[in-house]
């Protein structure tokens, strides 16, 4: 773990960190998770067509196939529509697959200003699949949106992080038809919000053997009862489509929250997990998600979980990709 430039305060070292509740059994804890903050997640969601709608073999200087497809995923009420875009290793054998979301379109992570989060050529030297959708085809980012939520029967409120989570999982199911990819090692990564759908992903879905979790801050990496940055005040009135409908009333109430997210961090072991964040990220807390990550480590095997914090502000860098990959490499 890097840690050499997170000043901890010393109430917050290890030892002394004031009544976080203790680690629990992992299926206990996620639905606690289910119940208090991102919803239970319906079972269902078959995916039924994939389609190769174009496929281009040598870009990026000859080092990745990039091929688009279009998916299919009958749900209850209704099907779901996704356009994926998969970079692939041109130079290896099957790759492990990294399914990631995209804020802005599948087509901007290839050149625009949102590009420099999207480092293929380095990532597919490293020999990692990429494949990625527009989170807002899962479910539109509004509070009156009618996503993949408004395919499934109301029974039980789901927030839109854990519709994106869904989405991450649905991803997974598409990458497993696909040539040139392997089951083993897949990994779900995420950047802020997308960072809180991703732990949540993987807290649910075995399949996935690592989660990379980028500047996720609150309800994502960092504590609740850690002061500082966003709180559940600030997030509920600004997102209140995020999370189930009475997570808001723990606003104030953090510590009676009978759960924090270093929970959340342990329920994935012992898969790993891998926590990244940035200095001047304050909104995002880098020290709650440093101290979640040291109270989270009894869950683990010895380096089953990893941190770094780098220089600089809220953003997914080519250093995020390459150190959370070194990571996962050893
Ligand atoms: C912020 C939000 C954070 C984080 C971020 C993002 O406005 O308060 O929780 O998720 O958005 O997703 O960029």
């Amino acid at each position: 773990m890097t840690t050499e430039s997170v000043q901890v305060p010393e109430a917050w070292r290890e030892g002394t960190r004031p009544g976080l509740p203790p680690l629990l059994p992992d299926f206990e804890v996620v639905d606690t998770f289910a119940r208090e903050i991102y919803g239970r997640t319906p079972s269902g969601g078959r995916l039924s067509d994939v389609t190769l709608l174009s496929r281009e073999n040598g870009v990026l200087d000859g080092a990745a196939d990039r091929l688009r497809h279009h998916a299919r995923i009958s749900c209850p009420l209704g099907d779901l529509e996704l356009d994926t875009l998969l970079h692939v290793p041109s130079t290896t054998g099957p790759s492990p697959v990294i399914v990631v979301l995209s804020f802005t379109g599948i087509e901007e992570t290839l050149g625009s200003a949102q590009s420099h989060r999207w480092p293929y050529a380095k990532v597919m030297d490293a020999g990692y699949a990429v494949l990625t959708v527009d989170y807002q085809q899962i479910e539109p980012d509004a509070p009156d949106a009618r996503g993949v939520r408004a395919l499934f029967p109301a029974d039980e409120p789901w927030g839109a992080v854990g519709a994106w989570a869904w989405g991450l999982s649905r991803l997974l199911d598409i990458a497993d038809g696909l040539d040139g990819l392997t089951a083993a090692g897949a990994i779900a990564l995420g950047h802020s919000r997308l960072g809180k759908a991703a732990l949540w992903a993987g807290a649910q879905d075995e399949r996935f053997a690592v989660t990379i979790s980028n500047d996720s801050g609150c309800c994502g990496a960092s504590l609740f009862r850690h002061p500082g940055g966003e709180d559940i005040a600030a997030i509920t009135t600004k997102f209140p489509h995020w999370f189930v409908p009475s997570f808001a009333s723990y606003a104030g109430r953090e510590v009676e929250l009978p759960v924090d997210q270093h929970q959340l961090l342990a329920s994935i072991a012992p898969r790993r997990v891998y926590v990244a964040s940035a200095e001047d990220d304050a909104w995002a807390d880098p020290i709650g998600e440093y101290v979640a990550v040291v109270a989270a480590g009894p869950a683990f095997e010895d380096g089953g979980i990893g941190y770094h914090v780098r220089p600089g502000g809220h953003d997914l860098l080519e250093e995020d990709w390459l150190r959370a990959l070194s990571f996962v490499r050893r």
